[in-house]
């Protein structure tokens, strides 16, 4: 099959679709009609802006046919089809990551040169599509490519949010929040389809109607139209275009406007759409924690309920019975947001299609499936049973059911034990715990890292476990090596290409390869020329961003997230405080230069993580204007970080922070990011980063800290006392006091919220407990990368070693344990994708 590198096929012979190819020159000629076409001007006369557009819109007119193509193959082979529900679809830029699986960089690289325009300029017009927090909507999208990928018939289910996650300026150290408009200027990826528009219904009463047979009536709702918008999602050169279908909220206007007697009411028409679109309108800007809010509960019913009406009307128009659903669809729950799937799956077995409780409750559970991403206590949703019954009648009585069945059948194992009984019910002091609800209706729970589902299992899960053992698994997170490296990094991919051949795109485990030209000097040296090269390209960005000069040659070391207690920004910070401090003492201390690169959005309402922004900002007002350190270390904070940033950063970096409280991060995903792209890990033994390290083995990684067990231990017996340590560390009790005492100018008692939580209140997250050994870490780290040759191989073995976290690995887990998805089902056998 014709996929030469350079020409742009796109073709998909073994998708079954026509081989087509683009050359250059086709490309110049179709461009070149686009924009005359679409804004009556010739290409000299049009704006970036609207390049951009004509570009977007060119790729999809070629990206029409293969789209097309697989919807009717996946409809002719009658294949199973898995749909992965997420509140969050973090997807980043799109134009680049189409064309390279399209397999059209090249060619449109070198057909807008011709034009005298440059692709690069063009990629960068495009909006960040915000429509998530942090790693759960990142994870999301790494999984749609790698569907795509594998050629799976995988698809999203999403909103479509008119604000994404707010836009971030950081103004005198502080955080401020502006409204994301991403939309302003029109988002071409995706088709509207109103004709496949459902109706969903909030509120009104449940009229029981017994006339041999029970009937649910539910009355006096009141109705959103759900519109879908669909976005393609192409897979890696093989033809495969799936679907990722996001919602929109709009009102009926033209019923209310017709409604009252005597005139239209234009004014109350007006505010009816507004209150009815008000669900779309805005992502929660929470990352792991959740409110209560009315709101956020609609919004989750409303991508629930018009993604499962889509996905059965049409499942009806293509299969027959529902009783084959669990063969022919899978449903998966990303994380508890989407987690009233399960009722609202009932809900049309049962009052729709007349099915009964036992039939209609097997086909749930044989269907759905569920992730958890934490094991924070403050991120397990509940919703007060009152406000769920008001805003969701029917949807409430039949989660009374399925408490009642399952309440039930946990009675039959545990006769007597009420209080087990109660502490698992999903309806408890008048609160519905949507995690038992996951687990009572799902065949599959899983973790996302080996600890993570190990705590799971046996602590926050246990009893659920207890009792039914064989739905709990791990997954172990993945991203995919496409976005990661290949598109954010070629200078690095070229190079991984000219060692050991191009096959690690599609197969990451042949990454293993490089680990025999770790210690060759020739590779080293490409490395080290790759990696300064990333870094001039950061610095340029950061001079010309923030104004500030950065040394290429320092150590480029990272910590790049939400900014959370647990993930512990905080102890970065002391540790660059009391490496300053001992350069003030000692001005000819020799340190390797170091540049601390912070990024990262707090909650808007976390008001300690929004402290802990200035802070960072304070530490790099005084380091970074005092010349008598004379530039040994400088610390920015990358403003508003988002999937494009990460792109320019995680190149860039020679040391990847990783060092949240253990047990607390259930994976990171950022830590796989940082590996691939050949930066050396600090971390905790937490989450993904002990999977890390066994692949990487115990050279090739610094870790410290307590551990998880340590941890659990702590808390078991009351927390540890701070102050001991605080008083026994010289170093550490400076950096502690000066948080307060004048160190840094004009603060206060700004940071007096940071040094009560060390000390007067515990210390929950084990900051001062941790510090000593991640300052002897950082001390390994710094000799290591003395040693260049050393450092540079452990560089290589990370890259070599990162084929397991690749989320084609992930998913193709996914797709036979939890999905049932086998091969022959697939649109080709493992076998032929192995000889393409
Ligand atoms: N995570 Br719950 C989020 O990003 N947001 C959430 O609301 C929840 C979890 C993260 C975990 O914190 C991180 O450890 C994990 O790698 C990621 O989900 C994907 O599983």
């Amino acid at each position: 099959i014709g996929v030469k590198p350079g020409t742009g096929v796109f073709g998909a012979a073994q998708a079954g679709t026509a081989d087509s190819e683009i050359t250059v020159e086709q490309f110049k000629q179709d461009y070149r009609n686009k924009v005359e076409r679409m804004y009556g001007d010739g290409l000299e006369r049009v704006s970036d802006l609207d390049k951009y557009n004509a570009l977007v819109s060119l790729v999809r007119d070629y990206l029409a046919e293969p789209w097309l193509n697989t919807k009717e193959k996946y409809r002719r082979t009658g294949s199973k089809q898995v749909y992965y529900f997420s509140i969050e679809f973090l997807l980043g830029r799109l134009l680049g990551s189409n064309l390279y699986n399209l397999g059209l960089n090249e060619v449109c690289q070198q057909a807008l040169g011709e034009l005298g325009m440059d692709l690069r300029t063009l990629r960068q017009v495009e909006e960040d599509p915000g429509l998530g927090n942090g790693g759960l909507g990142r994870l999301a999208a790494c999984y749609l490519d790698s569907m795509a990928s594998l050629g799976l018939p995988g698809h999203g289910m999403g909103m479509r949010y008119r604000y994404g996650l707010f836009e971030q300026r950081i103004v005198d150290g502080y955080q401020r929040e502006y409204a994301d408009d991403w939309l302003m200027d029109g988002f071409y990826w995706d088709v509207r389809k109103p004709a496949e528009a459902v109706e969903v219904r909030f509120g009104g009463n449940v009229r029981i109607k017994s006339n041999g047979k029970t009937q649910y009536i539910h009355e006096g709702y009141e109705t959103v139209l759900a519109v879908p918008y669909d976005v393609p999602v192409v897979g890696y050169r093989n033809g495969t275009i799936n679907t990722l279908r996001l919602w929109s909220a709009e009102a009926r206007l033209s019923e209310v406007v017709c409604a009252p007697q005597g005139g239209s009411d234009c004014q109350k028409a007006v505010e009816y759409s507004q209150t009815v679109e008000e669900l779309s309108n805005i992502l929660y800007p929470d990352d792991s924690t959740y409110e209560g809010k009315a709101l956020r509960l609609k919004q989750q019913y409303f991508l629930v309920s018009a993604g499962l009406q889509s996905i059965i009307r049409n499942y009806r128009e293509n299969n027959g019975h529902l009783r084959e659903f669990p063969h022919k669809i899978a449903i998966h729950i990303n994380d508890t947001h989407p987690v009233l799937c399960i009722p609202e799956l009932l809900r049309i077995l049962l009052d729709e299609e007349q099915l009964t409780w036992e039939e209609a409750w097997n086909i749930t559970v044989q269907t759905m499936s569920y992730t958890n991403h934490t094991i924070l206590p403050e991120a397990l949703e509940t919703w007060p049973e009152d406000l769920f019954r008001t805003v969701l009648p029917r949807i409430y009585l039949i989660v009374r059911d399925i408490n009642e069945y399952y309440c039930r059948s946990l009675w039959e194992t545990y006769p007597g034990d009420w209080d087990r009984i109660s502490r698992m019910a999903i309806i408890s002091y008048n609160r519905i715990h949507m995690a038992h609800l996951a687990i009572a209706g799902c065949h599959s729970v899983n973790g996302v890292a080996e600890l993570h589902t190990d705590i799971l299992k046996n602590k926050i899960m246990k009893e659920f476990c207890d009792f039914s053992p064989a739905k709990f698994n791990n997954k172990t997170n993945g991203v995919t090596q496409r976005r990661w490296v290949s598109l954010c990094n070629p200078a690095l991919a070229q190079l991984i290409t000219d060692t050991i051949g191009p096959r690690w795109v599609e197969h990451p485990q042949e990454l293993a390869q490089l680990e025999r030209h770790g210690a060759d000097t020739a590779f080293q040296h490409h490395l080290l020329r790759v990696k300064l090269q990333n870094k001039v390209a950061l610095a340029k960005y950061v001079k010309e961003k923030h104004g500030i000069t950065l040394d290429v040659n320092s150590i480029f070391d990272s910590q790049i997230k939400r900014i959370h207690a647990y993930k512990r920004q905080t102890l970065n910070v002391l540790h660059i405080m009391a490496l300053y401090n001992r350069l003030k003492e000692n001005p000819l201390l020799d340190i390797e230069p170091h540049t601390f690169i912070f990024g990262g959005k707090a909650a808007v309402n976390y008001h300690i993580a929004k402290n802990t922004i200035k802070l960072i900002n304070s530490l790099a007002d005084l380091v970074n204007n005092d010349k008598s350190i004379r530039d040994k270390i400088k610390v920015v904070f990358l403003e508003n970080y988002n999937v494009s940033l990460a792109e320019l950063i995680i190149p860039a970096t020679d040391v990847s922070e990783q060092i949240p409280t253990a047990s607390y991060e259930a994976s990171g995903t950022g830590n796989m990011k940082f590996m691939m792209n050949g930066a050396v890990t600090i971390g905790t033994l937490d989450g993904a980063n002990i999977e890390i390290k066994q692949a990487v083995g115990e050279d090739n990684i610094i870790v410290f800290g307590l551990t998880a067990e340590e941890v659990l231990a702590y808390y078991r017996g009351g927390g540890y006392n701070p102050w001991e340590v605080y008083q026994g560390n010289e170093r550490l009790k400076q950096v502690v006091d000066q948080l307060i005492n004048g160190f840094f100018p004009g603060a206060g008692d700004l940071f007096r919220g940071h040094f009560d939580s060390l000390l007067y209140q515990g210390d929950h997250f084990f900051v001062l407990k941790d510090f000593a050994s991640y300052e002897a870490a950082h001390r390994v780290l710094d000799e290591r990368y003395k040693d260049r040759p050393t450092w540079l191989k452990m560089c290589s073995a990370n890259i070599a070693h990162s084929g397991r976290f690749s989320s084609d690995r992930t998913f193709a887990e996914y797709a036979t344990d939890i999905w049932h998805i086998r091969p022959d089902t697939l649109p080709f056998s493992a076998s032929e994708k192995q000889t393409r």
